[in-house]
């Protein structure tokens, strides 16, 4: 069976665990967002990427869900005694090291998507990871800051501001321009399923979504394309969705989420059992939902709902 993922940070990668789990013998191909790449001392850091890549290599800090695991910090520290930042973006050492590879790469001409596969070398995350442009998109967020308002780069709202400020407008610049990258539409045209994990519905899978052609593609691809909130009672599992939701007018329920989707795109959406109150009011909007437990607290609790997924896709082909 081939499965296409469209995946961000922590909610994608976890899911995908689940996934390899769940089908071992699938052809995963996941879309990863790049939206949130930011360029720093000169690198290109691919934050969902890397998430993916070591969540899947054995490489994750796995408390954090992001960065290495038995990180050190000397080189940042170092950077800051000559007054180098930002400070409030933590790049570890053996971190720093995937970005100096990509950036090198980069430089001699070769694209994401096969700067990509190289690390993957590496990692064997067991899925094909493919960026989902090669193309430079950079989400930025249009914010209210200290009484003026600014355009900041996504990972600035996010990280050293912690969404603490009404997101007015969150725009993936430069994704109107942007091409899928290779392999992303051959990889949705060939797929027997489509996945979307419950990754940030704004700034992961949407962001990918507004790279032209591949909602399109999805679209038409005439197989079942099913979707698991990241919604949980009203409220982001993780994180501060509910802070991006707001900028794109969506309510932060599974319900509200599902249909920003729509079902042009959605064939099918898995909502935790404390949002079983949603189902039928998706179901009007002609999206096949099902109520079962939506926590990755551990592998198994995982792979159970990848199966709930994967048997919902069944249910609507
Ligand atoms: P990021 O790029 O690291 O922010 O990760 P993603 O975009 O892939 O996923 C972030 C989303 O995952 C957040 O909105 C969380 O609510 C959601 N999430 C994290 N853990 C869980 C979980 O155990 N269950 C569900 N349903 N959602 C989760
Ligand atoms: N997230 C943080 O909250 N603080 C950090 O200092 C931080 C550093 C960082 C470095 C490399 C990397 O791959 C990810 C990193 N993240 C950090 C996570 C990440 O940037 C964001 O959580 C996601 O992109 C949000 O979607
Ligand atoms: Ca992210």
């Amino acid at each position: 069976m081939r499965i296409v993922v469209l995946a961000g940070g922590i909610g994608g990668a976890r899911f995908l665990r689940g996934l390899k789990q769940a089908a071992p013998d699938a052809d995963i191909t996941v879309i990863g967002n790049t939206g949130d790449d930011i360029h720093l001392f000169g690198l290109k850091v691919c934050p969902d990427l890397d998430t993916v890549m070591y969540t899947l290599g054995g490489g994750i800090n796995e408390e954090q869900g992001w960065g290495r695991a038995d990180e050190t910090f000397r080189l940042k520290e170092e950077l800051a005694a000559y007054g180098v930042g930002p400070e409030w973006f933590g790049l570890g050492d053996r971190d720093f090291a995937t970005h100096i590879v990509r950036t090198q790469m980069l430089g001699a001409g070769y694209p994401l998507s096969a700067v990509t596969e190289a690390l993957c070398d590496r990692w064997k995350p067991g899925v094909k990871l493919i960026p989902m442009t090669d193309d430079r998109v950079e989400t930025h967020v249009a914010a209210e800051i200290d009484g003026e308002r600014k355009a900041i780069h996504f990972q600035e709202y996010w990280v050293r501001l912690r969404a603490s400020v009404p997101a007015e407008a969150v725009v993936p610049v430069g994704a109107e321009q942007a091409k899928p990258a290779p392999g992303v539409l051959e990889a949705i045209g060939q797929a027997d399923v489509i996945l979307f994990p419950p990754s940030n519905p704004v700034v992961s899978i949407g962001t990918i979504l507004a790279v032209p052609g591949i909602r399109e593609a999805i679209a038409e691809a005439g197989v079942p394309v099913v979707g698991l909130s990241p919604i949980v009672g009203d409220a982001p599992v993780r994180g501060m969705a509910d802070k991006v939701l707001a900028a794109v007018g969506v309510e932060s329920t599974a319900a509200a989420v599902a249909e920003h989707y729509g079902s042009g795109l959605l064939d099918g959406w898995l909502v935790d059992t404390v949002d079983a109150g949603a189902v039928e009011r998706i179901e009007a909007d002609g999206i096949r939902c099902r109520a079962v437990p939506l926590m990755m607290t551990d592998l198994d609790a995982t792979t159970q709902m990848v199966r709930e997924a994967l048997a919902l896709a069944e249910e609507v082909r």
